[in-house]
């Protein structure tokens, strides 16, 4: 049995101004061509299918994306096995959830063979079989989506905690719970493969420069040291950088797209691996991503600067790009140069500028500097956001301002 594993899809993601759908649509096609590709049997996705930000009509649009780009895996028999990660909308997914259940009612029971080509989520811990299509073996799969409160603490002790780390001890010890009732259970079978998939902090896993909107504090690090020797392979998500930790077969992938300044240095990947009767066949292989160079570029000097990095990135049209700017007011002009970087850098993400001056002491008296009203303060606030704007637009937005700080004052 052939198994893609993947993760941290972030569909609908943003970076400061920029919508990533096209570059996270490129991806997820990308693995569907890997899927056709490699006679992939099982594409596994290890949770943060969605991001926070997509609204509900990216969610659909997104569902269907993979109609289109997934209809010719499942129609020849591939299965698609998803699980819930933390970024993913608990109500949404649990909503897909429901309606999929209500589809095919008597699919799923805990430890049952389930039917090929279709999609599966699990937003709570789940246990299936699936059969090899050429071997006719079957195959266990654990998904453990990431442990939040509403999965995995259920009953009157689950909502008592005095303290975030309280909250996370109950949900390290939940997770290790779950996944020793799923092994325990009457039809799982010690002896035959099993997979695991999971969406969550292991200890001991290198994290990036950080973790992705999340912080160490917040995040729940579960114990691993068992889980290569429990499973034939242990899919993982929620860490993006790829790697692997104490031992070849237990995996992150990573994200299939580079999604913020922190992964800058990351090669993207999405891993393949063989499953047979007895276990494992070989080490599993990582299969390459295309990933949008992120990175920050710093202007000190503009008119120095500017025909340099002119030079220096002459196809940066795709790039993503955190723009770091000093100006001297007298000697440039901040409009031509935000226009010049725009036009070098045009997919700029977010960017700050700061006139050479305000760097040090200011030398404005209180009288112009400190002494500004509200109004002023929003106004020349307005009008320094806009500057790149065509100047009648300008004005007139600006008008519609003052007149409505007008009526506040009034
Ligand atoms: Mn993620």
């Amino acid at each position: 049995m052939r198994i893609l594993h993947t993760a941290d899809w972030h569909l609908g993601d943003r970076l400061g101004r920029i919508d990533r759908t096209d570059d996270l649509r490129k991806a997820v096609e990308r693995v569907a061509d890997y899927c056709k590709q490699e006679n992939v049997d099982v594409l596994l996705v290890a949770g943060d299918l969605f991001s926070e930000l997509a609204r509900p009509d990216g969610l659909r649009e997104t569902i269907r994306h993979w109609q289109s780009v997934f209809s010719p895996f499942l129609e020849s028999g591939g299965t698609i096995l998803t699980l819930t990660g933390n970024h993913d909308n608990e109500n949404f997914c649990q909503t897909l959830v429901s309606a999929m259940s209500l589809a095919s009612p008597t699919v799923g029971k805990p430890g049952e063979t389930v039917p090929p080509g279709r999609l599966y989520l699990a937003a709570d811990p789940t246990f299936i079989r699936l059969e090899d299509r050429m071997g006719g073996f079957p195959v266990q799969f654990v998904l453990m989506p990431y442990p939040t409160p509403h999965r995995f603490l259920r009953g009157e002790t689950g909502l008592k905690y005095g303290s975030p780390e309280e909250k996370n001890a109950l949900l390290v010890a939940a997770w290790a719970d779950a996944l020793r009732e799923i092994r325990a259970h009457p039809k799982y079978d010690l002896k035959a493969p099993s997979v695991l998939g999971a969406h969550v902090h292991v200890h001991g896993s290198t994290i990036g420069p950080s973790l992705f909107r999340i912080t160490v504090e917040e995040d729940v690090v579960v114990e691993g040291a068992e889980l290569p020797n429990q499973f034939d392979y242990v899919a993982l998500g929620h860490i993006h950088k790829p790697q692997w930790l104490g031992a070849e077969h237990m995996r992150y992938c990573g994200s299939i797209e580079r999604l913020d300044l922190g992964e800058q240095a990351d090669q993207k990947g999405v891993i393949l691996v063989d499953i047979g009767p007895d276990g494992r066949n070989g080490e599993p292989v990582v299969l390459p991503l295309h990933a949008t160079p992120i990175y920050e570029v710093v202007v000190l000097d503009p008119a120095e600067d500017i025909p340099r990095l002119r030079a220096e990135y002459p196809s940066a049209n795709n790039d993503l790009v955190n723009l770091q700017i000093r100006y001297t007011a007298g000697k440039d002009q901040l409009e031509d140069v935000l226009r010049d970087l725009d036009k070098i850098f045009p997919r700029w993400y977010a960017r700050d500028w700061k006139e050479t001056g305000a760097l040090g002491p200011t030398l404005v008296s209180p009288a112009t500097g400190g002494g500004k009203g509200f109004g002023e303060t929003v106004h020349e606030y307005l009008a320094q956001e806009l500057i790149q704007h065509d100047e009648a637009e300008r004005d007139a937005i600006l008008k519609i301002a003052d007149g409505l700080l007008k009526e506040m004052e009034n």
